[in-house]
């Protein structure tokens, strides 16, 4: 077969860096940043790299699982496999009713443009609500924010970077996370050319993290962000420094935002947001005098206890100092396809329109809080959820109160698992079906094309056969439908049509978006437009445009009145509840916050060789001040402690972090089918986390895994000298 080169993008994180493959004997024999890539330009990151690893893990899972009566796998084939499956279900199904089965798909789903759209046919057909996501543990405080603001909720601004003079980022660390809600290879130097242009770059993080170091730090407080934009509506509107033009134009209830941020002065709120009144008000001062800024936020702000309010006045902050939909400020893409349509039409882009059985959280795009999970599964009563399918998900390791989760897991009735391996969540299910990677399927990067930072598309074939026997999602939930005699799809029609045999592929249904997209070929009446063929022809991608278009943001607002809606009540007593906060425990003096780390990618990629070389370890990272105050020596055993579950793990003692807080990353302490993974220690941290589902952030069900109250002490036996 002999050697050959093949160009893709990666589908680990968001940038989607091209990706130079080389193929021996149809097994992928090495990864290379693509540097023909028009965008990441011959970057790519160690994770990238490190994707021949794990495309060629001897402990990957290839063949499907069963789980015999002795509680050890035994490898069947897909028949079996499938027809085994069917028939639980369908059992199931027929004593309790389609909403006793559900779905947990987890972060690498969404890289997929079919496994997304498949799986939520399926759970339509099935009449079911019970579909989870990494999402409640990640961004659907935002969602929640945009169906808020804009009546849209997958109406996200991104921060302009090309165009920005003064950039207040917010519990986000792109030198490390490579950006997130925005797709932008080469984050590191649109960041540096914002100061090389004379702006400024402000990082508001209580650790002062690789992106806070090259730029202004801000030590913002665990969960103190909603305080300071607050006080920053404050300042802006007391001092008269509003957009008049630009509120009028875009916005309702702006009086009576005005009103609900009057007691949060800066000197009011300093305490809960750590930032010094005189910081607040001259940042204040310097967002409404720039030409164009923009304020951003990321994971730092959605998973404490107020996310969709502060996502909410993330966007307020940037449009009343009149910096939305506006070049340099926070800006709306477009992708080359009718996304909005697509999305109001398949009835997907939901907010609020169902609640939660446990909990009653409203759904965001169709999903519930996986904070709910566990008590879904133990709590009787109709409805109940009894079989579980998570695909491209660990939520023993993502979601909060994983002891909990892992518990509940064990009293369904059926547990499947579509992953590369045996995880910490599969290891308790009844079958694991091998899925491909990205290297061994097609895609289109259909969700991320409206936060391309310059907008872009691409189209990638796989690159290799699949290994084994593994099978793309969308064919496995086509087979198992199939056997289930289920009709596919989110409308009447379709599922019709499928029941008739007529079963689009993914592939079709991309080219037909394509082509008669505002870019399309429209089937040749348009030369030089888009199609999946035209796109095979330009393996690096296609740059659209040099920017966004800006000026677009009315004709895309759902609400009816066209305007950004300011002060909606779910808000306002939003902001009640935050100045009703109690105080905190005096018993758990510290607040645990998380962080991500540049060889890791949250649970999955610590079989890896090399990303774990260099003998890494899990460690928390404790200011040296509460290192002396707790006798935490720097190398040593530490325990942590919340109300909820204890870990262990090396402490690392250093002034980045902000005295009280502690940070630990997500996603180590395996007990999975992983060698390396099992042997590189570490703890799961989610077992700090809260796992009361009545717990969670009420607008958008945000699990609480920031800012988590806890104590920490010597490990045992490990007396500091
Ligand atoms: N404490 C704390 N917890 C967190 C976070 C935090 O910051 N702090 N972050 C949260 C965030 S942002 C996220 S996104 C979640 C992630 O939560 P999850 O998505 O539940 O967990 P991952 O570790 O990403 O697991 C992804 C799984 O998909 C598998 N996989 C990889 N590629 C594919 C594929 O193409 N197909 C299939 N079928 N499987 C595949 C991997 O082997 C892995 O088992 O974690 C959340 N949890
Ligand atoms: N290397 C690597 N890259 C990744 C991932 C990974 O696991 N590893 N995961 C990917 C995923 S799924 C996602 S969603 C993105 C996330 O992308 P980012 O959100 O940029 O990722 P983090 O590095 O977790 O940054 C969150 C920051 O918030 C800070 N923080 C914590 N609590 C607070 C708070 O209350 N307020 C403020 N202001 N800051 C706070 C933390 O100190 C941390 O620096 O990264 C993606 N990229
Ligand atoms: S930053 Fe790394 S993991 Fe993310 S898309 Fe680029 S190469 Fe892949
Ligand atoms: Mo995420």
């Amino acid at each position: 077969m002999g050697t050959r080169q093949a160009f893709t993008y990666c589908r680990i994180c968001e940038p989607l860096c091209g990706l130079e493959v080389t193929i021996e004997d149809g097994a992928v024999e090495r990864i290379r940043p693509d540097r023909g890539h028009p965008l990441s330009k011959g970057f790519a990151c160690p994770k990238g790299i490190a994707m021949t690893e794990i495309q060629n893990d001897p402990d990957r899972v290839v063949r499907p699982l069963r789980r015999r009566s002795d509680g050890e796998f035994e490898e069947v084939g897909w028949d079996e496999a499938l027809d085994g499956i069917a028939a639980r279900l369908n059992a199931l199904r027929r004593r309790h009713g389609g909403d006793a089965i559900g779905w947990y798909f987890g972060n690498p789903a969404t890289f997929s443009y079919s496994h997304p759209l498949w799986l939520n046919s399926f759970m339509a057909a099935l009449k079911s609500p019970h579909i989870y996501s990494a999402g409640s543990q990640d961004v659907n405080n935002r969602f929640a924010a945009s169906a808020l603001l804009y009546g849209a909720p997958t109406l996200v601004p991104i921060p302009d970077l090309k165009r920005t003079d003064l950039l207040l980022m917010l519990g986000a660390n792109p030198l490390v996370s490579h950006g997130s809600i925005i797709s932008a290879p080469r984050i590191r130097e649109d960041l540096a050319a914002i100061v090389r242009r004379g702006g400024r770059v402000v990082v508001g993080d209580p650790r002062r993290t690789e992106t806070a170091r090259a730029f202004e730090h801000l030590p913002v407080r665990p969960d103190g962000d909603a305080w300071l934009l607050l006080a920053l509506l404050n300042v802006i509107f007391a001092e008269g420094l509003a957009d008049r033009a630009a509120c009028e134009r875009q916005a309702s209830g702006v009086r009576t935002l005005r009103r609900l941020a009057a007691d949060f002065t800066p000197e009011a709120t300093q305490e809960h947001s750590g930032v010094p009144a005189g910081d607040a008000r001259a940042l204040a001062r310097d967002l409404a005098a720039a030409g164009r800024a923009v304020v951003y936020g990321r994971t730092g702000t959605c998973l404490g206890r107020y996310g969709t309010l502060t996502a909410f006045l993330i966007d307020a902050v940037t449009l009343v100092t009149g910096n939305l939909d506006r070049p340099g400020g926070g800006i709306f893409g477009a992708a080359p396809l009718r996304v909005d349509e697509i999305l109001r039409l398949s009835g997907l882009a939901t907010y609020g329109r169902t609640r939660s059985r446990v909990g009653a959280y409203p759904d965001v795009l169709g999903t519930f809080p996986a904070g709910v999970m566990a008590e879904e599964i133990t709590t009787p009563g109709p409805g109940r959820l009894r079989a579980l399918v998570v695909s491209a998900g660990n939520p023993v390791q993502s979601v909060p109160g994983s002891a909990a989760l892992d518990a509940a897991l064990d009293e369904l009735d059926l547990l499947v698992c579509i992953d590369l391996y045996v995880t910490d969540t599969a290891r308790k299910a009844d079958y694991v079906l091998p899925a491909t990677t990205f290297l061994e399927r097609e895609d289109f990067p259909l969700p991320f094309l409206q936060n391309h930072l310059t907008p872009y598309v691409t189209w990638t074939e796989a690159v290799v056969r699949p290994r084994g026997e593994a099978r793309q999602e969308w064919e496995i939930i086509e087979a198992l439908a199939r056997r289930m005699r289920l009709g596919l799809g989110a409308f009447p029609a379709q599922r019709l049509a499928h029941r008739l045999g007529v079963r689009p592929s993914p592939r079709f249904l991309a080219d037909v978006l394509l082509r008669t997209g505002p870019r399309g070929d429209w089937y040749g009446l348009r030369p030089g437009g888009l199609s999946i063929r035209a796109l095979r022809k330009r393996p690096h991608g296609v740059v659209l445009a040099d920017h966004h278009r800006t000026g677009t943001l009315r004709r895309r607002i759902a609400h009816e009145d066209r305007r950004v809606h300011l002060a909606p009540p779910e808000i306002a007593a939003e902001i009640g509840r935050l100045a009703a906060a109690p105080a905190p425990p005096p018993d758990r003096p510290l607040r645990l916050i998380g962080m991500r780390e540049l060889r890791s990618h949250n649970s999955w990629m610590h079989n890896a060789p090399g990303l774990m070389s260099g003998r890494r370890e899990h460690a928390a990272r404790v200011n040296p001040k509460d290192a002396a105050e707790y006798g935490i020596r720097d190398g040593a055993r530490c325990r942590i402690s919340s109300a909820y579950g204890e870990i262990e793990l090396t402490a690392r003692v250093t002034d980045e972090m902000a005295p009280g807080t502690v940070a630990v990353p997500h996603g180590w302490g395996h007990q999975g089918g992983w060698k390396l993974a099992n042997a590189s220690g570490g703890a799961n941290v989610n077992l700090l986390a809260s796992p009361d589902p009545h717990g969670l952030e009420p607008l958008a069900g945000m699990a609480h895994l920031n800012a988590v109250p806890v104590a920490i002490a010597p490990a045992g036996g490990d007396r500091a000298g």
